[in-house]
């Protein structure tokens, strides 16, 4: 999305208040940057339509108005990325064919071509050797593959996520919170795989003992590395500077006689010593052999005195910060592990958000880290991430029931249908584009809209829908072919360069799905559900060159047949076998004895009839079959 685009889209008024926009690199698209006295609401309905959401959580005490919360009280700009999580993919059914792939592809070309930049082609099922030959054939890439199209953890997620390691220490932790304005911050291994979370409540208590361990607020924890990185200071010398010691903190703020007689009291290796530019006391923190001596003040060290540090081990080290500062520098050097929390609560990133919703609202934890199947973290969820709109949509080619859609997809919007097929029961929740044309091919369809409107269709993608059409007419010669199809197939040969005739037998050439595959998955690889009143059913076809791969297999085709009828629980399940060189089909029935009855083609083996120059199973065997559906009394409830 341009920023042009996102400016133009305003009323004036908005426009006004919008004071300019930047990139923001780790998002890779714009932030438009509005000023504090837009409200809350107002931000969602200008920058809605872009998908947008203030992405990073400021201060969380927002200014209320009559009409709702505005932005004042966050902390600067509320920055609203463009393009965040919008996504219209162009989807074929399940179980793709070549004409639910090839349509995908051409109509998402289509409608990028014609302004909807992220229109993207998607299936979701596998491909086959044939819709692997014809991407291979156009040198097209297949198109993505999503499984489910419902909101995931990943779509709302913050993907930029802040984090520090387990040897950062509470200074640097709490810093980068305060920065960020966020309240949890992971603790992630070299791996990135999330250790704990660092604790404000952890914190707070290390900070602030309660009243009856007043001693432990001069409890110093951490390495003399991490000292000197808190207090921004250097080492003059330092011995074991990895090691990490619980000391006690002693400020030399008394005489030089009470001092000794106080470093008496403790055990040296457990001092660390803060004092100004006292030789005196210097001289007798070293000569004690206390663990270290912070020079606060940045000032400097006599070299007697660093000359005999050297000697008696004791490690020295210069705070440019007073005393008092000094001292409270030394206790945020704490590392991290010992404020974190080890419990917390994470999700992987493709959980569908509504089961993750109520887990994560009914928990006490403010956020929950993101992650990957090798349980590294990939982003970070927060509780008002769930208001996030998901503004994933789809459009749907080569079909329009919901029982052969992508899972997932009566949760999103559905924008437009282009299809071919009967019309079965889908609703919707708003007018769409619904283009339904009785034609051989989706691809028929889609190339049309190409013609139709005088889009450039390049060469590739001509021959794309050369493919699915072919497929689905096989070349024009299946009943469903229609004068169109031949007028649009004589366009797309001179666009692909491509002989039609020539490229179908190699096309049915390639790869017997019976041969290639073991009957359980030859069986569903293009196989439809549907759903007729009472009755759920299937209907899977496979076309082959002539009938003898088929014969060497029948029986376990049709073992397989019966099994996958039985565990959908289908009133029946079919197969039509298709000779696409003699045009005739031989039909596999497994299932309710009643139904297979009603048949009345004749019945070569048992299950087994013979379709003389049936080929189609929309246009032939589906209205037969729900023909003779009508004849069966209906089930008892
Ligand atoms: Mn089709």
């Amino acid at each position: 999305m341009e920023l042009r685009m996102i400016r133009n889209s305003l009323s004036r008024r908005q426009r006004a208040g919008v004071r300019g926009a930047v990139k923001t690199p780790w998002l890779n698209s714009p932030t438009v940057h509005v000023k504090g006295r837009w409200r809350v609401a107002e931000v969602w309905m200008a920058f809605g339509h872009l998908a947008t959401m203030p992405v990073q959580r400021r201060r969380s005490k927002s200014g209320v108005s009559e009409a709702g919360p505005t932005l004042r009280g966050w902390r600067g700009v509320v920055s609203v990325a463009a393009e965040f999580m919008r996504e219209v993919l162009v989807i074929g059914h399940r179980n793709p064919d070549p004409d639910a792939i090839c349509s995908a592809i051409g109509y998402a070309e289509f409608k990028r071509r014609t302004g909807l930049r992220e229109a993207v082609a998607a299936r979701c099922g596998d491909t086959n050797e044939r819709i692997d030959f014809i991407l291979n054939t156009f040198c097209v890439p297949s198109p993505k593959f999503v499984a489910d199209v419902s909101p995931r953890v990943s779509d709302v997620m913050e993907t930029h996520v802040l984090s520090v390691g387990p040897e950062a220490t509470a200074t640097e932790a709490l810093a980068m919170m305060d920065n960020a304005n966020v309240r949890v911050l992971p603790i992630l291994d070299a791996e990135r795989r999330c250790r704990a979370l660092v604790s404000v409540f952890k914190a707070s208590k290390f900070f602030f003992p309660a009243a009856g361990r007043a001693f432990d607020s001069r409890r110093v924890i951490g390495t003399l590395r991490g000292l000197t990185r808190a207090l921004k200071g250097r080492m003059i010398c330092a011995f074991e500077p990895d090691r990490e010691d619980d000391l006690i903190l002693m400020i030399g703020a008394m005489k030089s006689s009470s001092f000794l007689q106080r470093l008496q009291s403790y055990p040296p290796e457990k001092l660390i010593v803060l004092v100004g530019d006292r030789s005196d006391i210097q001289t007798h923190a070293v000569q004690a052999r206390v663990r270290a001596l912070v020079v606060t003040g940045g000032l400097a060290v006599e070299d007697e005195i660093s000359a005999a540090a050297r000697a008696n081990e004791v490690s020295l080290l210069i705070s440019p910060f007073d005393t008092a500062t000094s001292a409270m520098l030394c206790r945020a050097a704490i590392p991290v592990r010992h404020v974190q929390e080890e419990h917390f609560l994470s999700f992987h990133k493709d959980e569908p958000i509504a089961r993750v919703r109520d887990v994560a609202t009914a928990s006490a934890f403010g956020a929950f880290p993101v992650v990957d199947d090798e349980k590294r973290v990939v982003g970070i969820l927060t509780k008002s991430d769930f208001l996030k709109p998901v503004d994933r949509k789809l459009i749907l080619v080569d079909h329009n029931e919901l029982s052969q859609a992508v899972t997932g997809a009566d949760q999103v919007e559905i924008l437009e249908i282009i299809d071919h097929h009967r019309i079965g029961a889908l609703r919707t929740q708003q007018p769409i584009l619904f283009r339904n044309e009785p034609v051989g091919s989706t691809s028929t369809i889609v190339a049309d809209c190409f013609l139709r409107y005088g889009v450039e269709l390049p060469s590739s993608i001509a021959g794309v829908l050369l493919s699915g059409l072919v497929a689905d007419t096989l070349n024009l010669t299946s009943p469903t072919t229609t004068a169109r199809d031949a007028e649009v197939l004589a366009r797309l040969e001179k666009l692909a360069g491509v002989n039609a005739k020539d490229f179908t037998d190699k096309l049915f050439a390639s790869g017997s799905i019976l041969v290639s595959r073991a009957p359980a998955q030859a069986i569903t690889a293009d196989c439809k559900e549907y759903v007729e009143g009472p009755w759920r059913y299937s209907v899977a076809q496979i076309e082959e060159l002539g009938f003898d791969n088929f014969r060497q297999r029948k029986v376990t085709v049709q073992e397989a047949l019966s099994t996958y009828r039985e565990r959908h629980a289908y009133l029946f399940s079919a197969l039509l076998v298709t000779d696409v060189v003699e045009q005739t089909s031989l039909l596999l029935l497994a299932g309710d004895a009643a139904f297979v009855e009603t048949i009345d083609y004749p019945e070569v083996e048992p299950g087994i009839f013979e379709m003389a120059g049936i080929v189609s199973r929309k246009k032939q065997l589906l209205p037969y079959l729900t023909h003779q559906l009508a004849r069966l009394p209906a089930p008892k409830p």
